[in-house]
């Protein structure tokens, strides 16, 4: 599958929304994902204007936003399609079905009507994914990357569990576009591997934040790098949303020489 380009993979996949990715990516040269870990909407805003010429997807925690409103979502929906990029929520479902299944279409956030993408933890089992599927009301697949294994020192990743996620998205191909992950863990090319941890200093932060390259991570195992603080906290986040994009691109384009 590494050899592969996007825009051939997209034909691998029958899922609408890896699909979709595959195909911005490749038409956008972006496989940049921003985790915009900002507390204030205006703050989210203003850097989904700036940057997102230079994204293929645009990932929040609603949950640490101030001021969480429809309004927001409206106003962050339009961005999404000036600049052509996906709304990514990253919630981290890891509950019962039926919990699930109301912290995705209800609550507060009502994930399920404005998120193309949310990630989610295997461990309750494939009834998360089937919760999420009865929380979600329009039929569609809901864009699931299941968390494979985390960027945190000390994640508790076992080949077994790892082995019982690839079974899952295997057995929901409509439904699991992707995966979070640190290794190459598949050969199956349909879905997007997305990796979080990167940074161009690979220092780290004092809560257990492991960083490495965006080559690096390319090369090793990700379709698309998740870039938070090398971004919202450069000097000049456009400036650096535009180098993570080079760099990134241009490693994707190494691996599949072309
Ligand atoms: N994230 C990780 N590691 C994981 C899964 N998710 O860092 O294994 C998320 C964090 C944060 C972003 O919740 O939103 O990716 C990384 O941000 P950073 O680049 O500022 O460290």
């Amino acid at each position: 599958w590494k050899q592969q380009s996007f825009s051939a993979r997209a034909e691998h996949t029958s899922n609408a929304v890896a699909k979709h990715l595959f195909q911005l990516m490749d038409r956008k040269k972006s496989n940049l994902i921003v985790a915009a870990d900002l507390t204030s909407t205006e703050a989210i805003l203003n850097l989904a204007d700036a940057i997102g010429p230079n994204i293929c997807a645009f990932k929040i925690h609603a949950d640490i936003i101030d001021g969480f409103s429809e309004d927001f979502v409206s106003k962050l929906k339009e961005l999404s399609q000036t600049h052509r990029f996906l709304i990514f929520e990253d919630r981290k479902f890891s509950d019962i079905g039926s919990t699930v299944a109301r912290q995705y279409g209800g609550g507060v956030f009502q994930i399920a009507h404005w998120a193309d993408m949310v990630t989610i933890q295997p461990t309750p089992g494939p009834a998360v994914i089937e919760g999420l599927k009865k929380g979600q009301r329009s039929g569609h697949g809901i864009g699931g990357a299941l968390i494979a294994e985390m960027s945190s020192k000390g994640a508790l990743p076992n080949k077994e569990n790892v082995a019982a996620t690839i079974q899952m998205a295997h057995d929901h191909p409509e439904d699991i576009m992707g995966y979070i992950c640190q290794s190459d863990i598949d050969d199956e090319p349909r879905f997007v591997r997305m990796t979080p941890g990167v940074h161009i200093s690979e220092a780290g932060d004092t809560l257990g934040q492991q960083y490495v390259l965006p080559e690096t991570v390319i090369e090793n195992c990700a379709d698309a790098v998740i870039v938070g603080r090398g971004i919202t906290e450069a000097f000049k986040p456009s400036e650096a949303a535009r180098m993570y994009q080079t760099r990134a691109f241009e490693a994707y384009l190494k691996r599949t020489s072309q």
